[in-house]
């Protein structure tokens, strides 16, 4: 069973509020980026919070550790539950967020593997299993990796253990929302929720499907 997380790249801040309301009584979580967060501020992260449901920062901080730190200390201050780093800034940049993740009571997931096409080009060669050991000794709470590529996902696993996956890439990439929701702890669900014109059916859909 994996949580179906909405990523609510939606610009429009009413038009984010009403698919989030929509789509509530079925997701598990909402991922909020940049495409939100820039054009409506961070206000709207307390709006959100309303809904009751877990939201993630997806702002794929890849910095030094103070400027991580300083980075990860905001997105929870503005009412975030949990944050999403890159990893291959190294070890101590995930820390960084990690620790200050922690701090806040919330949780820090490192990027292992990207989802699209030029992933390949700078994920491969061992670098997402290096990433996915030091999220682990970095005590991170997981990684993302990606739906398209659920091989790759059951390789990350074998590194990370009990720690929590969580998978973009279904729908508008490629990727099979059946295929990857056995293998991880969250499927990660954007355009083919929030683009389709009846995003409380579509989320229902992919909700079964976890589940
Ligand atoms: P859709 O492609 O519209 O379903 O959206 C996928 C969401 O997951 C977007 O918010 C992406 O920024 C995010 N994402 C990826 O697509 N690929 C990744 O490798 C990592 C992420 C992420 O960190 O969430």
């Amino acid at each position: 069973m994996a949580d179906l997380i909405l990523a609510l790249d939606v610009t429009d801040p009413a038009e984010a509020l009403a698919v989030a309301a929509k789509t509530a009584e079925t997701i598990d979580q909402v991922k909020v980026g940049y495409p939100l967060v820039l054009h409506a501020g961070l206000p709207i992260v307390r709006e959100l919070a309303r809904l009751g449901l877990p939201l993630i920062a997806d702002f794929k901080v890849a910095d030094i550790p103070a400027t991580n730190t300083l980075i990860t200390e905001a997105a929870f201050s503005a009412g975030f539950d949990a944050i999403i780093c890159q990893g291959f800034p190294g070890r101590d940049s995930i820390t960084a967020c990690v620790d200050a993740a922690h701090a806040h009571g919330g949780a820090c997931y490192v990027v292992a593997e990207m989802s699209h096409p030029g992933a390949t080009e700078c994920f491969g060669g061992g670098t997402a299993e290096r990433i996915a050991e030091m999220a682990c000794t970095s005590g991170a709470d997981g990684i993302i990796a990606p739906a398209t590529r659920p091989d790759r996902v059951a390789v990350l696993r074998r590194i990370i253990g009990a720690r929590k996956i969580y998978s973009p890439g279904v729908g508008a990439q490629g990727g099979d929302a059946s295929a990857v929701a056995p293998l991880v702890d969250g499927v990660i669900v954007g355009r083919a929720i929030y683009a389709d014109p009846d995003p409380a059916t579509r989320a229902k859909e992919y909700s079964v499907i976890c589940r």
